[in-house]
């Protein structure tokens, strides 16, 4: 496929942007400020990135707890990102929920339950809105290769293909759940794609680390769910690079395998080789772009540091509307 060049620098942002935020929380979660757990996304950039790119506005996105940086490529700003995971009151939540209720309903990010697939319903209920509204924007709902086991996610899936709503179930098969292995919990090899033909949905099984074979894979279902057809799902397989959360030894697998993937299959490096190779970048360019959004970073989360946290006194503020 032809690209624009404008797409194309677009897409490469978006995903070395990913990257570098989530190497920036591994490494203030390191130095102790982040309250909580963060669940590190670094591997799982190229999937999260390919699929967004097709997003329009209007969408409606339900993220996990990884990466997180999918809530800034949607539109957070990052003083309100840094904030809430440090708990102040700067946070898009106002510090009270911090690495898991990331994200903005005004971006079209529908929050977060630490109750994994539970939330399922929520995708399809804002697809509900979007059809009652008759909009043509669709309710991407991203989960995980255990999750994908869940009762609720596939009664979402059951109510989602009966209704013909616009959804995009996003799963995202990054080989284990904490340490379980993804052959161990589905008794075959795509949890998320063998099963969806229970419910008539197309699918696609891509390669996560492939940005934009996920963009090409993902946009044939995009049209196919924004044109009314009812909900579709895209298996992008792909592995997470580091412990389940930071801290964990992943004495359950195999560390060559890990090695293998993070200097074969990295989804920045491929996609800047070929960028670099069709002269669409330069070294200079991608070292400025590294060096800016780092500074960046480094100044929001000083301002975040410096925020006043959330007090006791503040807990039962923003629980109803
Ligand atoms: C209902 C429920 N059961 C268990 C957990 C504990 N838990 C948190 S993350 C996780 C693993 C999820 O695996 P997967 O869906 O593959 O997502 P990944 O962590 O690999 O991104 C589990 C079991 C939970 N949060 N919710
Ligand atoms: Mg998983």
């Amino acid at each position: 496929m032809e690209y624009a060049k404008d797409f194309l620098l677009k897409v490469h942002k978006e995903l070395l942007e990913t990257r570098l935020m989530e190497k920036k929380l591994t490494e203030i979660y390191a130095q102790g400020i982040v309250p909580g757990h963060i669940h590190s996304g670094m591997g799982q950039e190229g999937s999260y990135v390919g699929v967004l790119s097709t997003r329009k506005k209007g969408d409606y996105f339900k993220f996990g707890h990884r990466p997180l940086a999918a809530n800034y490529i949607v539109g957070e700003p990052m003083d309100a990102f840094f904030g809430e995971l440090l708990g102040k009151l700067t946070g898009n939540a106002l510090g009270h929920g911090g690495t898991n209720h990331l994200g903005r309903l005004q971006d079209g990010v529908v929050g977060f339950s630490g109750s994994l697939g539970c939330d399922a319903g929520v995708a399809v209920g804002a697809a509900l809105t979007i059809d009652a509204e008759q909009r043509d924007n669709i309710s991407y709902f991203f989960y995980g290769d255990g999750t994908a086991s869940r009762g609720p996610v596939h009664e979402a899936m059951c109510l989602a293909s009966c209704w013909k709503l616009p959804v995009l179930f996003v799963c995202e098969n990054n080989q284990f759940a904490i340490s379980t292995p993804s052959s161990y919990s589905s008794a075959v090899p795509n949890p998320g794609a063998d099963r969806a033909a229970g419910y008539g949905m197309p699918t696609a099984v891509v390669d996560g680390t492939d940005v934009l074979a996920v963009y090409e894979a993902t946009q044939k279902l995009v049209d196919y769910v924004r044109a009314g057809n009812g909900p579709a799902l895209i298996e992008c397989k792909e592995y997470r690079w580091r412990g389940h959360f930071e801290g964990d030894q992943c004495a359950y697998r195999d560390a060559d395998v890990t090695h293998k993937y993070m200097t074969e299959k990295d989804s920045v490096a491929l996609f800047e080789a070929k960028l670099l190779e069709q002269g669409v970048v330069t070294e200079e360019y991608l070292a400025k772009l590294r060096e800016d959004f780092d500074k960046a970073m480094d100044e929001a989360i000083a301002h975040a540091v410096e925020a006043p946290a959330m007090q006791p006194a503040d807990i039962y503020d923003c629980l109803y509307a």
